[in-house]
């Protein structure tokens, strides 16, 4: 007989997940049992570590990943990293352990009730199967659900008595299928969007993080250079879709609608690629679009398209566009743009460090290809500025805004990705909501750096306070904390830095050697 679990397994296999983020529980054990030898079980020590861990894997490697928790209270747990891992369209395929079908009625412990609504509406799919024989069609249909564009996460609560049954024959049809988007322009369309960009006067293209999902940032350096437009990062962004350094790139967009607007005026075409429009934060209100701003939206996501307070919207294959814009726009008779003036140097010797001099520190001494995660929320607008990210997929921020996302998904980005050095930014106030991500770091040797920017505060609190104009609030400083400790605790190497050269010496020292390291900077917050 061929059991539920060796023909799910043997799904998994075929269309090539072979590794298993996961923290388990009694419900989880029948699904781990005999664990294949070709596969790979990653344990984080929170669910939100589980899931920010594979997230970060998913958005670097491309490819979905397999996650598995524990029943409701392990799902209950990983909501907050899931709510980052829908809004960055990550292909993550959840799964978590249900009672046994006989005690599912009664409530029994660790039950979980409703299981399917759960995770919602943070998924693009969820299920639990009405019967065992349905669990590796079940299995297989999450796969492609969450492969399918626009990518994301979908959830799967199996009973854990099913994986000992037999399965169904006919389930070997399931083990090779390929299901692909084939989502590029019409002939028609791309006419239109061609002639529109080539008859504007004055265009702007503004990128976000499905280009660099999609491997386009080269077709998209090839369409600014062949009109001569300048580049924006759409705000709030979860990703580095164009290289900072390019002579077109213009910085990251403000989270405001009237900024937008007024930063955008004069422009009479606005290109958005692979992004919503747009993911404000502050409430700043005003003019969407200046007069005479039109604007077209090119997303993989039709919820994007249709949310959108303006502009048109193309629902597509963005990697497939942007090849065809870079093709087939005219190249422009505009002049070419000159580069944004290097920022100023800072000149500082002494700690606490200006955020600034972390930067440029880093920007000297890392390797070019670096990879970064930033969760240093009050530094974001610096770190844009002062690091030069040049290759497809270096940057990594929390698309939902959730804290928690950056420590793990640096491990998993490191995972996928092994031959470039992943550093992550983290401040003081987000090291802790994923601090057990260390654990797995050290455990699985897995060489990430960790640079913790200790300002003793949640600085971009304090700057919204601001923005809001309220005062005295409780609950915005976070003092006492020894990160080098909590380090040393989990068994990871770490280093206290407090001025530049020190902050050198330790960067030499992590790069050079092949294990994690945190690295601890005393850093101003900023209101200094
Ligand atoms: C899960 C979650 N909880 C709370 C917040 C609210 N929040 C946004 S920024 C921030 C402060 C982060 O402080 P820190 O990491 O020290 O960075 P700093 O702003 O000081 O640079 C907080 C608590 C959030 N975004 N996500
Ligand atoms: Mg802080």
């Amino acid at each position: 007989m061929t059991t539920v679990h060796a023909t799910t397994y043997e799904l998994l296999r075929e269309q090539g997940i072979t590794t298993v983020f996961g923290n388990p529980g009694s419900n989880e054990l029948p699904f781990l049992k005999d664990f294949p030898k070709d596969f790979t079980y990653i344990l984080g020590l929170h669910e939100g570590v589980v899931v920010g861990i594979a997230d970060g894997y998913a958005q670097a490697s491309g490819h979905p990943a397999f996650v598995n928790l524990h029943s409701a209270a392990g799902t209950g747990n990983a909501m907050g990293a899931l709510s980052n891992a829908w809004n960055s369209h990550s292909p993550l395929i959840i799964t978590a352990g249900q009672q046994t079908r006989a005690m599912v009625g009664v409530e029994a412990l660790l039950t979980n009730v409703d299981a399917a609504n759960l995770p919602r509406p943070l998924v693009k799919w969820s299920y639990e199967p009405a019967s065992a024989q349905e669990v590796p069609h079940a299995m297989s249909r999450a796969i492609h659900m969450a492969s399918m564009a626009p990518r994301g996460p979908v959830y799967l609560s199996v009973p854990y008595d099913d994986w000992a049954r037999e399965a169904d024959p006919q389930s070997k049809h399931l083990l090779q299928r390929t299901v692909v988007n084939a989502g590029g322009l019409s002939d028609a369309l791309l006419a239109d969007l061609v002639e529109q960009l080539g008859n504007a006067r004055n265009p702007v293209l503004v990128l976000g993080p499905d280009v660099d999902a999609a491997d386009a940032n080269q077709h998209c350096v090839t369409l600014a250079e062949r009109l001569n437009a300048p580049v924006w990062v759409a705000p709030s962004a979860p990703r580095c879709p164009f290289p900072t350094r390019h002579a077109n790139f213009r910085g990251l967009l403000p989270a405001g609608i009237a900024a937008i607007g007024k930063l955008l005026e004069g422009h009479d075409l606005v290109l958005v690629l692979g992004a919503p429009v747009f993911r404000y934060h502050q409430y700043d209100p005003g003019q969407y679009l200046a007069e005479g701003t039109r604007l077209i939206a090119v997303t993989c996501d039709p919820l994007e398209a249709a949310r959108a307070p303006m502009g048109n919207a193309i629902v597509g294959d963005v990697g497939l566009i942007a090849t065809a814009l870079a093709q087939h726009v005219p190249v422009t008779d505009r002049p070419a743009l000159a580069a944004l003036p290097a920022p100023e140097p800072v000149q500082q010797s002494a700690g606490p460090l200006r955020p600034e001099v972390v930067f440029d520190t880093l920007d000297e001494i890392a390797p070019r290809d670096a990879i970064y995660l930033n969760e240093s929320t009050s530094t974001t607008a610096l770190m844009w500025q002062r690091l030069s990210m040049q290759h497809q997929g270096s940057y990594y921020f929390a698309a939902a805004g959730g804290l928690g996302f950056a420590m793990p998904a640096a491990v998993g980005v490191q995972l996928a990705k092994p031959e470039r050095r992943v550093i992550a930014v983290i401040g003081d106030g987000s090291a802790n909501y994923s601090i057990t991500t260390l654990w797995t770091a050290v455990q699985y040797n897995i060489p990430t750096i960790f640079i913790i920017m200790n300002n003793r505060t949640y600085g971009a609190l304090r700057w919204f306070a601001g923005v809001l104009e309220v005062e005295n609030v409780p609950g915005l400083d976070v003092p006492g904390i020894d990160f080098c400790s909590v380090a040393k605790g989990y068994g990871m190497r770490s280093i206290k830095v407090e001025d530049r050269v020190q902050l050198e010496d330790a960067l030499h020292e992590a790069l050079a050697v092949n294990a994690p390291i945190l690295i601890e900077v005393s850093t101003l917050g900023p209101l200094g």
